[in-house]
């Protein structure tokens, strides 16, 4: 299998099914098509639009399958490897995985318009002023801060439904914004957020991401270099 993905710095999206992959040790090859710019006729949109009518990232290539969208993506990686317990087993906990994972996929706007994942920088600042003028902002943060305390107070951890499952790769990106922009968070969900970091998926994200030194001007809505 092929997983294409964007830049590691800035591509929350291709996150999540990557981390999954890896933290399982499901075997892939990775495809990085850079952002140039999301333009038609751009690099990025004529690679990807050889693969997706879609046009985004991340694409999974199996054979002569591609699938697109984070959210595809992990179904099907679950039900091709049914031994790898990406869902939790339990019905009812897998029933609530669904539900916060399909909150995330389809929500949470204006914390992805105004905190762009952004791994490398260190933006508290924006992460303060923003929360004051931003309610939208504050509301969504605090919907996942409390998402994540009922899941883990209900499971018991270390992750949101106990094994890291596809719920815990989908929510990194957002532990790694909040990193980002420094924004608090209580003693259960800051504990959360240091155990995803320190997941093997979620690091070597991370690493590469900070390798990659790839400073985007378009991704950009605080910095004008690295
Ligand atoms: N719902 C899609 C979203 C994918 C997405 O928006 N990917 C971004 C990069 S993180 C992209 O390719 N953007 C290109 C564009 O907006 O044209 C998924 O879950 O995979």
């Amino acid at each position: 299998m092929q997983l294409v993905i964007g830049n590691k710095n800035y591509s929350s999206w291709s996150m999540r099914p990557w981390v999954l992959m890896t933290h399982f040790g499901l075997p892939f090859e990775e495809v990085k098509v850079r952002f140039d710019s999301f333009e038609a006729g751009s690099e990025f949109k004529r690679r990807l639009g050889a693969l997706t009518p879609a046009g985004r990232v991340p694409v999974l290539v199996d054979g002569d399958l591609s699938i697109w969208d984070s959210l595809a993506i992990s179904e099907y990686l679950a039900e091709k490897f049914p031994g790898a317990a990406l869902w939790p087993r339990d019905a009812r906990r897998r029933a609530r995985a669904r539900s916060v994972v399909a909150e995330m996929h389809s929500g949470f706007g204006a914390m992805r318009t105004h905190f762009g994942m952004n791994i490398e920088a260190r933006l508290p600042e924006v992460g303060a002023r923003v929360l004051v003028t931003e309610p939208a902002v504050r509301a969504d943060v605090e919907r996942v801060l409390a998402l994540w305390e009922d899941a883990l107070g209900d499971s018991g951890g270390p992750f949101l439904f106990g094994g890291f499952s596809i719920a815990d790769a989908f929510f990194a990106p957002v532990v790694t914004r909040l990193r980002t922009y420094g924004i608090p968070a209580s003693a259960t969900a800051a504990a959360y957020m240091e155990r995803v970091l320190a997941s093997p998926g979620v690091a070597a994200w991370v690493r590469d991401a900070l390798e990659e030194k790839d400073f985007r001007d378009f991704e950009e809505g605080y910095r004008t270099a690295r």
